[in-house]
């Protein structure tokens, strides 16, 4: 397979600052090898993003916290996203905080649109990102990425990329959710999204969960898209992130889901985001990210 990374070192989603260098940090733990070693070709979506320097940034709105450099840069991401489909290649997009899957999202949904093709997003992460300007609880961008791309929010990025909806609610499902805000349930519920949480994933157990995952998206879509924020892990492992949370997926576990993803046979792009160096003990956030990717894009231990 050819890979496109394509890299949006952009931290203006959320409040703690630093997943800007997530990027490099996946770079340096090895991801290009990784890729390679798989027999892939891998290509840089070159020239890259450049993204302002927030200091020098008002933050505008409390309600939508740097809505308009989040807007250019997610434009931007959605026009590479979109090409590197066109051109046959598995993008592979690296963060950042969450609030760049606004970009990834309108770029696969434009994409897909004009190809008459049914896709899906599976949504691996400890919260929601399902909040509005209504109902958000800190005004960052990263907690309503999921929202927007399902016609849920600010209209400057709602709209952003083509005023259409990016993606079908019916077609997305979160699993390892384990912190949503009170209003936030209520715009999950009403959009209908599909939710298996932490606590239904320790029910079922991870092969039953990724099992379950996977008849739903292929009974429903020609293409998958897997967007994987780091907080899903647990801390013990993943600490290098903007909001770790207790009770995330194991190391065993994210490995095996990510492999019966790939297997599904309709994976066609990814996402890694939240990876933030600056917290993270010598880089394991970052290297897991990368494991992570692998077992996304083909690597088995036998
Ligand atoms: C919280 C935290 N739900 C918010 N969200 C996220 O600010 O909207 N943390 N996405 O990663
Ligand atoms: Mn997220
Ligand atoms: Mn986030
Ligand atoms: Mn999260």
């Amino acid at each position: 397979m050819n890979i496109r990374v394509i890299e949006l070192p952009l931290d203006f989603g959320a409040n703690r600052r630093g997943s800007d260098m997530g990027p490099s940090a996946m770079r340096l733990a090895g991801l290009k090898q990784v890729l390679t070693e798989l027999g892939h070709t891998c290509e840089e979506s070159f020239p890259g993003i450049s993204v302002p320097a927030q200091e020098f940034l008002e933050e505008g709105d409390p309600q939508v916290r740097f809505l308009k450099p989040i807007a250019e840069a997610c434009t931007a991401l959605a026009e590479r996203v979109e090409q590197a489909v066109d051109a046959g290649a598995f993008p592979l997009v690296l963060g950042g905080d969450h609030s760049i899957a606004i970009g990834t999202l309108s770029g696969l949904g434009a994409a897909y649109r004009k190809r008459n093709l049914r896709w899906g997003t599976l949504w691996i992460d400890a919260h929601g990102d399902f909040n509005t300007p209504e109902s958000t609880p800190s005004g960052n961008i990263h907690g309503m990425s999921l929202a927007i791309a399902c016609g849920y929010g600010h209209p400057d990025l709602v709209n952003l990329y083509g005023k259409f909806r990016k993606l079908d609610p019916a077609n997305v499902a979160l699993v390892g959710v384990r912190d949503l805000d009170p209003l936030e349930k209520v715009n999950m519920r009403e959009a209908g999204v599909t939710v298996f949480t932490m606590t239904e994933v320790d029910r079922l157990g991870i092969a039953e969960t990724a099992r379950q995952l996977v008849a739903f998206f292929t009974s429903r879509v020609d293409r998958l898209h897997v967007s994987v924020d780091m907080d899903v892990m647990d801390p013990m492992i993943a600490p290098g992130v903007g909001i770790p949370l207790p009770g995330g997926f194991s190391y065993r576990e994210v490995l095996l889901l990510a492999e019966e993803l790939a297997s599904s046979g309709i994976l066609a792009s990814a996402e890694l985001v939240e990876v933030n160096p600056v917290l993270d003990v010598r880089n394991q956030t970052a290297r897991m990210a990368v494991e992570i990717a692998g077992r996304l894009l083909g690597s088995r231990v036998y």
